[in-house]
């Protein structure tokens, strides 16, 4: 039996559940941004947002000749050829080309006069900080967390040096290498005072073991992270597989952290594409199955880069409490998709899942990537909260707050424990 709602009180209940998503701050649980301390890594700017490897990949499909004629530009001149190439002589169609659009008009920037030296000029007189909080407020996120990697050389001389980190910045300890290259890492491991061999024995796993704890209070970390390749297995007699069940799981039990997973990415399908050359494949999700069955005590983050796997995620997602599903990663990262995965993850999960990360590697892309997901979001909750309506259940202003704050974030730290 469905209840006689009027369509003016559905209206206004659509309406209600739009400015709630709106004006609730974000936990942005996955980022690529860094803390001003980390000086350049830290991206932000027209041409950074320009040569975004989303749109180089979209670029190049236009471009003829040999892939180094645009490698060998300096930044400028690739942002310049990207611009003609995407917004002057085709429409910015594409959702990481609308992305520009409307990261540049949120920061009061007319597009639409196609001027790009007088945006550049806006940008030359911008400082980080300020900048960082004006994105920060436009895009309404509260904490950024960072994908920090002690592999990566950029970085780690800034951690091992020290700085006082600004509050919203948090860190996820990303751990790629250590698991999917052992053979170097085990090197590595070495020269940075963690004795070990190539082989895998009781040592090595020892050293594993204390570097991740060092880095991982080092960095202040809230979970460990790591992308994994579609055919992943677990358990299997393989290396990765090894490191994870010998060093990775004690780990992040003895310290509490979960682990986030991201299985389904396939590096370097085409090389000649530098950063915007991997691609996705679907992944066997059996592996996430035996983790989160064989270690209840673990707890697992997951997001996962196939269209085709999202449904069994969900139905995994079901069976284990210590498995929470979040973002829309990647090449999912669009609205199309985020409705379809969002759509399905409440219907099957409820409110026990994050939808939604940005992933954002430059700054000011924290703008339209909140701002498109929230606008899909907030339709497909609408949706929800009307259906519920119809069919005898009305939620009220508080309730619906509540619900919105564990989607962008609270649901997570609980998860983690925080
Ligand atoms: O989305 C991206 O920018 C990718 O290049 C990857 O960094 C991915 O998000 C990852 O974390 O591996
Ligand atoms: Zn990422």
């Amino acid at each position: 039996m469905h209840f006689n709602v009027t369509d003016s009180h559905e209206v206004a209940l659509r309406e209600r559940v739009l400015n709630i998503v709106a004006e609730t701050p974000v936990d942005d649980i996955h980022t690529h941004l860094y803390d001003p301390a980390f000086d350049k890594l830290l991206l932000w700017g027209i041409d950074e947002l320009l040569i975004y490897h989303y749109l180089v990949a979209e670029a190049f499909r236009f471009f003829d000749g040999p892939y180094s004629d645009f490698w060998k530009l300096d930044k400028t001149a690739q942002a310049d050829r990207i611009w003609d190439v995407l917004f002057v002589q085709h429409s910015p169609v594409s959702e990481a080309c609308r992305g520009v659009v409307t990261t540049l008009h949120s920061l009061g920037l007319d597009a639409r006069k196609r001027d790009l030296p007088s945006i550049r000029k806006w940008f030359a007189e911008q400082t980080v900080d300020d900048h960082i909080q004006n994105c920060m407020q436009i895009a309404g996120v509260k904490s950024i967390c960072m994908t920090n990697s002690p592999f990566d050389d950029l970085e780690r001389p800034v951690w091992q040096k020290g700085f006082e980190r600004e509050p919203w910045f948090t860190s996820a300890l990303r751990i790629d290498p250590l698991i999917l290259d052992w053979p170097r890492s085990a090197r590595r491991l070495n020269e940075w005072g963690y004795p070990t061999g190539v082989e895998l024995n009781v040592g090595a796993f020892d050293a594993a073991r204390k570097f991740l704890a060092d880095w991982a209070k080092k960095m202040d970390a809230r979970y460990v992270m790591v992308s994994l390749p579609p055919d992943f297995e677990f358990p299997a007699n393989t290396e990765s597989a090894e490191l994870i069940d010998q060093a990775v799981l004690p780990f992040c039990r003895d310290s509490g952290l979960p682990l986030a997973v991201m299985p389904g990415v396939v590096r370097g399908v085409n090389p000649q594409l530098q950063l915007a050359g991997d691609g996705v494949e679907r992944s066997d999700l059996t592996f996430l199955k035996n983790l989160c069955a064989g270690f209840p005590e673990n707890r697992f983050a997951a997001t996962v880069l196939a269209r085709e796997n999202q449904h069994e995620l969900c139905v995994l997602a079901r069976k284990f409490r210590n498995l929470h599903i979040f973002g829309c990663w990647w090449f999912t990262n669009t609205p199309s998709i985020i409705s379809d995965m969002t759509r399905m993850r409440l219907e099957l999960l409820g409110l026990s899942v994050t939808p939604q990360h940005s992933d954002a590697r430059v700054l000011d892309q924290i703008i339209y990537k909140w701002q498109h997901s929230k606008s899909v979001i907030a339709e497909v909750l609408g949706d929800k909260y009307v259906d519920l309506l119809r069919s005898g259940w009305e939620c009220g202003e508080a309730e619906i707050r509540r619900d919105v704050e564990g989607l962008f974030g609270g649901e997570f730290a609980r998860f983690c424990g925080c």
